[in-house]
Protein backbone atom coordinates (compact mmCIF):
# COMPACT_ATOMS: atom_id res chain seq x y z
CA UNK A 1 0.00 0.00 0.00
CA UNK A 2 1.42 3.91 -0.65
CA UNK A 3 2.62 5.97 2.16
CA UNK A 4 -0.31 8.55 1.28
CA UNK A 5 -3.77 8.37 0.48
CA UNK A 6 -4.26 6.59 -3.18
CA UNK A 7 -7.20 9.02 -4.18
CA UNK A 8 -8.37 12.49 -4.56
CA UNK A 9 -11.93 11.53 -4.23
CA UNK A 10 -13.38 8.47 -2.01
CA UNK A 11 -16.23 6.27 -3.10
CA UNK A 12 -18.40 4.21 -1.60
CA UNK A 13 -18.21 1.07 -1.00
CA UNK A 14 -20.93 -1.08 -1.68
CA UNK A 15 -21.07 -4.73 -2.85
CA UNK A 16 -17.48 -5.14 -3.46
CA UNK A 17 -17.70 -2.22 -5.32
CA UNK A 18 -16.13 1.51 -5.42
CA UNK A 19 -19.27 3.54 -6.37
CA UNK A 20 -18.66 7.49 -7.20
CA UNK A 21 -21.06 10.05 -5.90
CA UNK A 22 -22.63 13.08 -7.55
CA UNK A 23 -22.22 15.29 -4.71
CA UNK A 24 -18.79 15.06 -2.65
CA UNK A 25 -17.48 17.41 -0.45
CA UNK A 26 -13.91 18.70 1.43
CA UNK A 27 -12.51 17.08 4.21
CA UNK A 28 -10.01 19.52 6.24
CA UNK A 29 -6.92 18.72 8.13
CA UNK A 30 -7.56 20.92 11.13
CA UNK A 31 -3.90 20.92 12.11
CA UNK A 32 -3.41 23.55 8.94
CA UNK A 33 -6.96 24.22 7.26
CA UNK A 34 -5.85 22.24 3.88
CA UNK A 35 -8.46 20.17 2.13
CA UNK A 36 -6.78 16.24 1.96
CA UNK A 37 -9.62 14.72 -0.12
CA UNK A 38 -13.18 14.63 -1.39
CA UNK A 39 -15.69 12.72 0.49
CA UNK A 40 -19.46 11.72 -1.24
CA UNK A 41 -22.74 13.02 0.04
CA UNK A 42 -24.75 10.23 -0.94
CA UNK A 43 -28.79 9.68 -0.93
CA UNK A 44 -31.23 7.66 0.43
CA UNK A 45 -31.23 5.67 -2.48
CA UNK A 46 -27.55 4.63 -2.37
CA UNK A 47 -28.37 3.55 1.44
CA UNK A 48 -30.99 1.40 -0.11
CA UNK A 49 -28.96 0.12 -2.73
CA UNK A 50 -26.34 -1.44 0.06
CA UNK A 51 -28.99 -2.36 2.10
CA UNK A 52 -30.30 -4.62 -1.03
CA UNK A 53 -27.08 -5.97 -1.05
CA UNK A 54 -26.01 -6.79 2.38
CA UNK A 55 -29.33 -8.48 2.93
CA UNK A 56 -28.55 -10.84 0.04
CA UNK A 57 -25.16 -11.04 0.83
CA UNK A 58 -25.70 -11.89 4.84
CA UNK A 59 -27.49 -14.74 3.79
CA UNK A 60 -24.98 -16.31 2.54
CA UNK A 61 -22.58 -15.17 5.56
CA UNK A 62 -25.03 -16.59 8.06
CA UNK A 63 -24.07 -20.03 6.45
CA UNK A 64 -20.16 -19.96 6.78
CA UNK A 65 -18.77 -21.33 9.96
CA UNK A 66 -18.27 -18.79 12.64
CA UNK A 67 -14.13 -19.89 12.74
CA UNK A 68 -14.21 -19.13 9.22
CA UNK A 69 -15.61 -15.68 9.54
CA UNK A 70 -13.09 -14.83 12.24
CA UNK A 71 -10.70 -15.97 9.70
CA UNK A 72 -11.08 -12.91 7.65
CA UNK A 73 -10.81 -10.82 11.08
CA UNK A 74 -7.57 -12.49 11.87
CA UNK A 75 -6.27 -11.05 8.52
CA UNK A 76 -7.80 -8.28 9.06
CA UNK A 77 -5.67 -7.91 12.29
CA UNK A 78 -2.35 -8.19 10.85
CA UNK A 79 -3.21 -6.30 7.62
CA UNK A 80 -3.79 -3.31 10.14
CA UNK A 81 -0.53 -4.30 11.64
CA UNK A 82 1.02 -4.02 8.65
CA UNK A 83 -0.17 -0.44 8.11
CA UNK A 84 -0.06 1.18 11.29
CA UNK A 85 1.94 3.89 10.65
CA UNK A 86 0.79 4.97 7.11
CA UNK A 87 -2.90 4.46 8.83
CA UNK A 88 -1.87 6.80 12.27
CA UNK A 89 -0.53 8.84 10.03
CA UNK A 90 -3.65 9.39 7.78
CA UNK A 91 -5.47 9.49 11.18
CA UNK A 92 -3.76 12.34 12.49
CA UNK A 93 -4.28 14.49 9.04
CA UNK A 94 -8.05 13.52 9.26
CA UNK A 95 -8.58 13.61 12.79
CA UNK A 96 -5.56 16.15 14.49
CA UNK A 97 -4.87 14.44 17.10
CA UNK A 98 -1.78 13.42 18.16
CA UNK A 99 0.63 11.12 15.83
CA UNK A 100 1.01 9.17 19.88
CA UNK A 101 -2.54 8.73 20.18
CA UNK A 102 -2.90 8.24 16.63
CA UNK A 103 -1.22 4.87 17.02
CA UNK A 104 -2.82 4.08 19.73
CA UNK A 105 -6.30 4.05 18.66
CA UNK A 106 -4.87 2.17 15.80
CA UNK A 107 -3.55 -0.28 18.46
CA UNK A 108 -6.87 -0.86 19.44
CA UNK A 109 -8.42 -1.74 16.17
CA UNK A 110 -5.56 -4.10 16.11
CA UNK A 111 -6.31 -5.46 19.23
CA UNK A 112 -10.19 -5.36 18.59
CA UNK A 113 -9.52 -7.51 15.49
CA UNK A 114 -8.00 -10.52 17.43
CA UNK A 115 -10.06 -10.33 20.03
CA UNK A 116 -12.89 -10.74 18.02
CA UNK A 117 -11.59 -13.58 16.12
CA UNK A 118 -11.51 -15.45 18.57
CA UNK A 119 -15.49 -15.56 19.49
CA UNK A 120 -15.24 -17.07 16.12
CA UNK A 121 -14.39 -19.84 18.09
CA UNK A 122 -16.39 -19.28 21.05
CA UNK A 123 -20.28 -17.48 20.10
CA UNK A 124 -21.02 -19.51 23.15
CA UNK A 125 -24.94 -20.47 23.64
CA UNK A 126 -25.90 -22.83 26.49
CA UNK A 127 -27.06 -26.19 27.00
CA UNK A 128 -30.20 -26.20 29.74
CA UNK A 129 -31.62 -29.32 31.27
CA UNK A 130 -35.14 -29.75 29.60
CA UNK A 131 -38.26 -30.47 32.19
CA UNK A 132 -38.94 -33.31 30.37
CA UNK A 133 -37.92 -36.81 29.85
CA UNK A 134 -35.74 -37.79 26.71
CA UNK A 135 -35.75 -33.76 25.41
CA UNK A 136 -32.56 -31.54 24.87
CA UNK A 137 -32.89 -28.08 25.33
CA UNK A 138 -30.22 -25.38 24.26
CA UNK A 139 -29.99 -21.37 23.47
CA UNK A 140 -27.55 -20.02 21.24
CA UNK A 141 -26.62 -16.65 19.62
CA UNK A 142 -28.05 -15.83 16.05
CA UNK A 143 -27.02 -12.84 13.88
CA UNK A 144 -29.44 -9.90 13.53
CA UNK A 145 -29.07 -9.64 9.99
CA UNK A 146 -28.27 -6.03 8.44
CA UNK A 147 -27.03 -3.80 11.02
CA UNK A 148 -26.49 -0.02 10.39
CA UNK A 149 -22.79 1.73 12.06
CA UNK A 150 -23.39 5.05 12.33
CA UNK A 151 -19.89 6.30 13.39
CA UNK A 152 -18.25 9.47 14.67
CA UNK A 153 -14.95 11.61 13.79
CA UNK A 154 -13.14 11.30 17.03
CA UNK A 155 -11.93 7.49 16.64
CA UNK A 156 -12.39 7.02 13.46
CA UNK A 157 -11.23 3.77 13.18
CA UNK A 158 -11.19 2.58 17.25
CA UNK A 159 -15.31 3.02 17.40
CA UNK A 160 -15.55 1.69 13.75
CA UNK A 161 -14.06 -2.06 14.75
CA UNK A 162 -15.90 -2.00 18.18
CA UNK A 163 -18.92 -2.04 16.07
CA UNK A 164 -17.73 -3.71 12.75
CA UNK A 165 -16.02 -6.66 13.88
CA UNK A 166 -18.46 -8.08 16.72
CA UNK A 167 -20.84 -7.76 14.00
CA UNK A 168 -19.43 -9.41 10.95
CA UNK A 169 -17.93 -12.66 12.80
CA UNK A 170 -21.35 -12.84 14.24
CA UNK A 171 -22.84 -13.41 10.85
CA UNK A 172 -24.18 -9.88 10.08
CA UNK A 173 -24.10 -7.71 7.00
CA UNK A 174 -22.95 -3.94 7.55
CA UNK A 175 -24.24 -0.87 6.01
CA UNK A 176 -21.76 1.80 7.78
CA UNK A 177 -22.02 5.75 7.63
CA UNK A 178 -18.72 7.07 8.82
CA UNK A 179 -18.52 10.88 10.38
CA UNK A 180 -17.51 12.83 7.11
CA UNK A 181 -15.26 14.80 8.83
CA UNK A 182 -13.01 11.52 8.74
CA UNK A 183 -13.66 9.27 6.39
CA UNK A 184 -10.08 8.13 5.46
CA UNK A 185 -10.11 5.29 7.95
CA UNK A 186 -12.94 4.00 6.90
CA UNK A 187 -12.30 3.61 3.34
CA UNK A 188 -9.28 2.34 4.70
CA UNK A 189 -10.35 -0.27 6.56
CA UNK A 190 -12.96 -1.08 4.04
CA UNK A 191 -10.21 -1.82 1.33
CA UNK A 192 -8.25 -3.60 4.70
CA UNK A 193 -11.81 -5.65 4.46
CA UNK A 194 -11.67 -6.46 1.05
CA UNK A 195 -8.07 -7.68 0.82
CA UNK A 196 -8.70 -10.00 3.76
CA UNK A 197 -11.02 -11.38 1.32
CA UNK A 198 -14.41 -10.71 3.18
CA UNK A 199 -17.40 -11.83 1.04
CA UNK A 200 -18.42 -8.76 -1.38
CA UNK A 201 -21.93 -6.81 0.30
CA UNK A 202 -21.26 -8.28 3.68
CA UNK A 203 -19.46 -4.84 4.85
CA UNK A 204 -20.55 -1.65 3.13
CA UNK A 205 -19.64 2.05 3.79
CA UNK A 206 -22.00 4.77 2.92
CA UNK A 207 -20.28 8.38 3.41
CA UNK A 208 -22.64 11.24 3.65
CA UNK A 209 -24.40 13.78 5.87
CA UNK A 210 -26.68 12.35 8.91
CA UNK A 211 -29.63 14.10 7.56
CA UNK A 212 -29.77 12.15 4.63
CA UNK A 213 -27.55 9.16 5.06
CA UNK A 214 -28.17 8.41 8.68
CA UNK A 215 -31.50 9.28 8.83
CA UNK A 216 -32.59 6.99 5.92
CA UNK A 217 -30.55 4.14 7.42
CA UNK A 218 -32.54 4.46 10.59
CA UNK A 219 -35.78 4.67 8.78
CA UNK A 220 -34.77 1.87 6.35
CA UNK A 221 -37.24 -1.27 7.65
CA UNK A 222 -34.56 -4.26 6.39
CA UNK A 223 -31.87 -2.51 8.65
CA UNK A 224 -32.31 -4.30 12.33
CA UNK A 225 -29.63 -3.22 14.17
CA UNK A 226 -28.74 0.72 14.64
CA UNK A 227 -25.25 1.09 16.78
CA UNK A 228 -24.60 5.08 17.19
CA UNK A 229 -21.87 6.70 18.93
CA UNK A 230 -22.68 10.60 18.64
CA UNK A 231 -24.39 13.26 20.38
CA UNK A 232 -26.70 12.75 22.87
CA UNK A 233 -29.60 14.79 20.72
CA UNK A 234 -28.85 12.68 18.00
CA UNK A 235 -29.31 9.50 19.58
CA UNK A 236 -32.75 10.56 21.27
CA UNK A 237 -33.87 11.21 18.12
CA UNK A 238 -32.75 7.68 16.27
CA UNK A 239 -34.14 5.58 19.64
CA UNK A 240 -37.55 7.58 18.81
CA UNK A 241 -37.46 6.31 15.53
CA UNK A 242 -35.92 3.01 16.38
CA UNK A 243 -38.51 2.55 19.31
CA UNK A 244 -41.76 2.99 16.99
CA UNK A 245 -40.16 0.68 14.46
CA UNK A 246 -38.80 -2.07 17.23
CA UNK A 247 -35.47 -1.68 15.88
CA UNK A 248 -32.83 -2.69 18.40
CA UNK A 249 -30.22 0.65 18.92
CA UNK A 250 -27.05 0.94 20.78
CA UNK A 251 -26.67 4.08 21.74
CA UNK A 252 -23.02 5.42 22.68
CA UNK A 253 -23.52 9.55 23.42
CA UNK A 254 -20.84 10.94 25.70
CA UNK A 255 -20.30 11.66 29.23
CA UNK A 256 -18.88 14.58 31.73
CA UNK A 257 -16.57 12.93 33.47
CA UNK A 258 -15.11 13.62 36.57
CA UNK A 259 -11.21 12.86 38.76
CA UNK A 260 -11.78 13.16 42.64
CA UNK A 261 -8.73 13.97 43.80
CA UNK A 262 -9.12 13.24 47.91
CA UNK A 263 -7.00 14.77 50.83
CA UNK A 264 -4.85 11.68 51.04
CA UNK A 265 -4.18 11.76 47.29
CA UNK A 266 -0.39 11.37 45.26
CA UNK A 267 -0.96 14.56 44.12
CA UNK A 268 1.60 14.44 41.23
CA UNK A 269 -0.30 11.04 39.55
CA UNK A 270 -3.51 12.90 40.26
CA UNK A 271 -2.00 16.07 38.15
CA UNK A 272 -0.63 13.34 35.26
CA UNK A 273 -3.54 11.45 35.54
CA UNK A 274 -5.67 14.86 34.93
CA UNK A 275 -3.93 16.19 32.24
CA UNK A 276 -4.05 13.37 30.04
CA UNK A 277 -7.55 12.66 30.27
CA UNK A 278 -8.67 16.25 30.04
CA UNK A 279 -5.81 17.31 27.13
CA UNK A 280 -5.11 14.15 25.70
CA UNK A 281 -6.88 14.13 21.83
CA UNK A 282 -7.68 18.06 22.93
CA UNK A 283 -10.52 16.60 25.49
CA UNK A 284 -12.23 15.49 22.11
CA UNK A 285 -12.62 11.97 23.82
CA UNK A 286 -16.17 10.88 25.12
CA UNK A 287 -14.29 9.40 28.08
CA UNK A 288 -12.40 12.98 28.29
CA UNK A 289 -12.19 14.50 31.97
CA UNK A 290 -14.06 18.05 32.16
CA UNK A 291 -14.24 18.01 35.62
CA UNK A 292 -12.17 17.70 39.17
CA UNK A 293 -13.48 17.26 42.37
CA UNK A 294 -10.79 18.16 44.84
CA UNK A 295 -10.99 17.88 48.56
CA UNK A 296 -10.85 21.83 49.51
CA UNK A 297 -7.38 21.62 51.78
CA UNK A 298 -5.59 20.09 48.54
CA UNK A 299 -7.03 22.59 46.25
CA UNK A 300 -4.63 25.34 46.22
CA UNK A 301 -2.00 22.80 45.54
CA UNK A 302 -3.73 20.86 43.29
CA UNK A 303 -4.43 24.09 41.37
CA UNK A 304 -0.57 25.35 41.14
CA UNK A 305 0.68 21.12 40.19
CA UNK A 306 -2.01 21.43 37.62
CA UNK A 307 -1.29 25.38 36.11
CA UNK A 308 2.29 24.05 35.98
CA UNK A 309 1.85 20.58 34.53
CA UNK A 310 -0.39 22.84 31.71
CA UNK A 311 2.32 25.24 30.96
CA UNK A 312 4.60 22.59 29.42
CA UNK A 313 1.50 21.35 26.70
CA UNK A 314 3.11 21.93 23.45
CA UNK A 315 0.40 22.47 20.99
CA UNK A 316 0.12 22.05 17.22
CA UNK A 317 0.27 19.87 14.19
CA UNK A 318 0.21 16.22 15.53
CA UNK A 319 2.45 15.11 13.28
CA UNK A 320 5.02 16.32 14.94
CA UNK A 321 6.42 13.63 17.58
CA UNK A 322 7.23 16.35 20.14
CA UNK A 323 3.30 17.83 20.12
CA UNK A 324 1.32 17.17 22.95
CA UNK A 325 -2.34 19.13 22.13
CA UNK A 326 -3.36 18.68 18.52
CA UNK A 327 -6.43 20.47 17.07
CA UNK A 328 -9.92 20.61 17.68
CA UNK A 329 -12.06 19.28 14.72
CA UNK A 330 -13.88 22.50 12.62
CA UNK A 331 -14.47 25.65 13.42
CA UNK A 332 -17.87 24.99 14.66
CA UNK A 333 -16.47 23.17 17.60
CA UNK A 334 -14.24 26.14 18.37
CA UNK A 335 -17.18 27.92 18.64
CA UNK A 336 -19.03 25.78 20.69
CA UNK A 337 -15.73 25.34 23.43
CA UNK A 338 -15.51 29.33 22.90
CA UNK A 339 -19.26 29.60 23.80
CA UNK A 340 -18.80 27.73 27.16
CA UNK A 341 -15.81 29.75 28.20
CA UNK A 342 -18.30 32.77 28.39
CA UNK A 343 -20.66 30.83 30.09
CA UNK A 344 -17.85 29.88 32.74
CA UNK A 345 -17.01 33.30 33.13
CA UNK A 346 -20.58 34.41 33.76
CA UNK A 347 -21.75 31.85 36.02
CA UNK A 348 -18.84 32.85 37.97
CA UNK A 349 -16.54 30.07 37.78
CA UNK A 350 -13.10 31.46 37.92
CA UNK A 351 -10.96 31.29 34.99
CA UNK A 352 -6.93 30.21 35.57
CA UNK A 353 -5.67 29.25 32.46
CA UNK A 354 -6.13 29.60 28.79
CA UNK A 355 -10.16 30.23 27.54
CA UNK A 356 -9.12 31.27 24.08
CA UNK A 357 -8.58 30.49 20.26
CA UNK A 358 -4.64 30.43 19.58
CA UNK A 359 -3.73 32.77 16.67
CA UNK A 360 0.41 32.54 16.20
CA UNK A 361 1.38 32.38 13.01
CA UNK A 362 1.95 28.72 12.39
CA UNK A 363 -0.94 28.02 13.61
CA UNK A 364 -3.30 30.45 12.32
CA UNK A 365 -4.70 27.98 9.54
CA UNK A 366 -5.49 25.30 12.07
CA UNK A 367 -8.23 24.66 14.62
CA UNK A 368 -6.59 25.32 18.10
CA UNK A 369 -7.80 26.11 21.56
CA UNK A 370 -5.80 26.42 24.58
CA UNK A 371 -6.02 24.22 27.41
CA UNK A 372 -8.54 26.03 29.91
CA UNK A 373 -8.52 25.58 33.65
CA UNK A 374 -11.87 27.00 35.70
CA UNK A 375 -11.93 26.74 39.31
CA UNK A 376 -14.54 27.90 42.23
CA UNK A 377 -16.81 25.95 39.66
CA UNK A 378 -19.96 24.67 41.86
CA UNK A 379 -21.89 22.01 40.56
CA UNK A 380 -25.02 23.18 39.37
CA UNK A 381 -23.44 25.17 36.48
CA UNK A 382 -23.72 24.68 33.28
CA UNK A 383 -19.81 23.90 32.21
CA UNK A 384 -20.20 21.51 35.51
CA UNK A 385 -23.11 19.71 33.81
CA UNK A 386 -23.05 19.74 30.11
CA UNK A 387 -20.21 18.20 27.95
CA UNK A 388 -17.91 20.58 26.28
CA UNK A 389 -15.89 18.50 24.24
CA UNK A 390 -12.55 20.41 24.59
CA UNK A 391 -9.85 21.06 26.51
CA UNK A 392 -11.97 22.85 28.99
CA UNK A 393 -11.28 21.41 32.65
CA UNK A 394 -13.70 22.97 36.04
CA UNK A 395 -12.37 22.68 39.43
CA UNK A 396 -15.02 22.09 42.16
CA UNK A 397 -13.91 21.84 45.37
CA UNK A 398 -15.77 19.44 47.75
CA UNK A 399 -15.59 19.41 51.67
CA UNK A 400 -15.96 15.63 51.74
CA UNK A 401 -15.40 12.14 50.09
CA UNK A 402 -19.48 11.38 50.49
CA UNK A 403 -19.81 15.11 48.95
CA UNK A 404 -17.38 14.10 46.22
CA UNK A 405 -19.16 11.06 45.20
CA UNK A 406 -22.80 12.98 45.20
CA UNK A 407 -20.88 15.31 42.87
CA UNK A 408 -19.53 13.13 40.26
CA UNK A 409 -22.87 11.47 40.53
CA UNK A 410 -25.52 14.46 39.77
CA UNK A 411 -24.84 15.06 36.03
CA UNK A 412 -26.49 13.37 33.90
CA UNK A 413 -24.17 11.44 31.47
CA UNK A 414 -22.74 8.41 33.12
CA UNK A 415 -19.66 7.16 31.22
CA UNK A 416 -16.22 7.16 32.93
CA UNK A 417 -15.19 8.33 36.40
CA UNK A 418 -11.99 8.27 38.36
CA UNK A 419 -11.03 8.66 42.05
CA UNK A 420 -7.15 9.22 43.54
CA UNK A 421 -6.76 7.70 47.06
CA UNK A 422 -4.80 5.70 48.87
CA UNK A 423 -7.07 4.62 51.42
CA UNK A 424 -8.22 1.43 50.85
CA UNK A 425 -11.93 1.70 52.15
CA UNK A 426 -12.17 4.74 49.93
CA UNK A 427 -11.45 2.51 47.06
CA UNK A 428 -13.89 0.20 47.28
CA UNK A 429 -16.56 2.50 48.31
CA UNK A 430 -15.38 4.52 45.30
CA UNK A 431 -15.83 2.23 42.85
CA UNK A 432 -19.56 0.58 43.96
CA UNK A 433 -20.91 4.39 44.61
CA UNK A 434 -19.59 5.77 41.35
CA UNK A 435 -22.55 5.78 39.13
CA UNK A 436 -20.56 5.50 35.73
CA UNK A 437 -19.86 2.27 33.51
CA UNK A 438 -16.37 2.75 33.58
CA UNK A 439 -14.76 3.69 37.07
CA UNK A 440 -11.15 4.40 37.52
CA UNK A 441 -8.66 4.11 40.54
CA UNK A 442 -5.54 6.26 40.82
CA UNK A 443 -6.06 6.84 36.86
CA UNK A 444 -7.65 9.03 35.14
CA UNK A 445 -11.01 8.87 32.95
CA UNK A 446 -9.51 7.79 29.67
CA UNK A 447 -8.15 4.42 28.12
CA UNK A 448 -10.35 1.64 28.19
CA UNK A 449 -9.65 -1.71 27.35
CA UNK A 450 -11.30 -2.92 24.08
CA UNK A 451 -11.99 -6.73 25.95
CA UNK A 452 -13.66 -4.97 28.57
CA UNK A 453 -17.69 -3.51 28.11
CA UNK A 454 -17.44 0.14 27.00
CA UNK A 455 -21.22 2.22 28.20
CA UNK A 456 -22.33 3.97 30.71
CA UNK A 457 -25.75 5.02 32.29
CA UNK A 458 -28.17 7.70 32.30
CA UNK A 459 -27.99 9.73 29.80
CA UNK A 460 -24.87 8.17 28.18
CA UNK A 461 -26.75 4.93 26.54
CA UNK A 462 -29.24 2.86 26.83
CA UNK A 463 -27.81 0.05 28.13
CA UNK A 464 -25.68 -1.79 25.40
CA UNK A 465 -22.02 -1.83 25.80
CA UNK A 466 -19.02 -1.49 22.76
CA UNK A 467 -16.48 -3.82 22.98
CA UNK A 468 -16.41 -6.73 25.33
CA UNK A 469 -18.23 -9.72 25.05
CA UNK A 470 -20.78 -7.79 26.06
CA UNK A 471 -20.96 -6.47 21.99
CA UNK A 472 -22.26 -9.33 20.53
CA UNK A 473 -25.80 -8.70 22.12
CA UNK A 474 -26.03 -5.76 20.06
CA UNK A 475 -25.49 -8.09 17.16
CA UNK A 476 -27.08 -11.07 17.89
CA UNK A 477 -30.88 -12.45 18.91
CA UNK A 478 -31.04 -15.77 20.95
CA UNK A 479 -32.55 -18.46 19.57
CA UNK A 480 -34.24 -21.40 21.92
CA UNK A 481 -34.15 -24.81 20.67
CA UNK A 482 -35.92 -27.86 21.88
CA UNK A 483 -35.21 -31.58 21.03
CA UNK A 484 -37.99 -34.02 21.65
CA UNK A 485 -36.04 -37.51 21.17
CA UNK A 486 -38.74 -39.62 23.27
CA UNK A 487 -40.87 -40.25 20.11
CA UNK A 488 -44.04 -39.29 21.31
CA UNK A 489 -45.53 -35.80 21.86
CA UNK A 490 -44.92 -34.42 25.20
CA UNK A 491 -46.71 -31.44 26.48
CA UNK A 492 -43.85 -28.92 28.45
CA UNK A 493 -45.97 -27.71 31.88
CA UNK A 494 -49.09 -30.32 31.54
CA UNK A 495 -46.77 -33.74 31.26
CA UNK A 496 -43.97 -33.00 33.90
CA UNK A 497 -44.90 -35.44 36.99
C1 LIG B 1 -14.41 7.82 22.90
O1 LIG B 1 -14.01 8.77 23.53
O2 LIG B 1 -15.43 7.91 22.21
O3 LIG B 1 -11.28 4.89 26.73
C2 LIG B 1 -13.69 6.54 22.88
C3 LIG B 1 -10.76 5.65 25.92
C4 LIG B 1 -10.51 5.16 24.51
C5 LIG B 1 -11.76 5.21 23.71
C6 LIG B 1 -12.52 6.49 23.80
N1 LIG B 1 -10.01 3.81 24.58
O4 LIG B 1 -10.46 6.79 26.21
Amino acid sequence: MATVLDTQKLANFIGGEWVQAEKTTAVINPATGEEIVQVPLSTSETVDQAVQVAKAAQKEWALVPAPQRAEVLYRVGYLLKENKERLSQLLTMENGKVIEEARGEVQEGIDMAFYMAGEGRRLFGQTTPAELKDKFAMSQRVPVGVVGLITPWNFPIAIATWKSFPAVVAGNAVVWKPATETPIMAYELAKIFEEAGLPKGVLNVVFGSGQEVGDSMVQHEDIRVISFTGSNETGRNIAAECGRQLKKVSLEMGGKNAVIVMEDADLDLAVEGIVWSAFGTSGQRCTACSRVIVHESVKEKLEQKLLAAMESLSIGNGLDETIKVGPIINKSSIEKISSYIEIGKNEGAKLLAGGYVLSEDELKDGNYFAPTLFTDATSDMRIAQEEIFGPVVSLIPVKSFEEAIEVNNSVSYGLSSSIFTNDVNRVFKAQRDLDTGIVYINAGTTGAEIHLPFGGSKGTGNGHRDSGVQALDVYTEWKAVYVDFSGKLQRAQIDVE
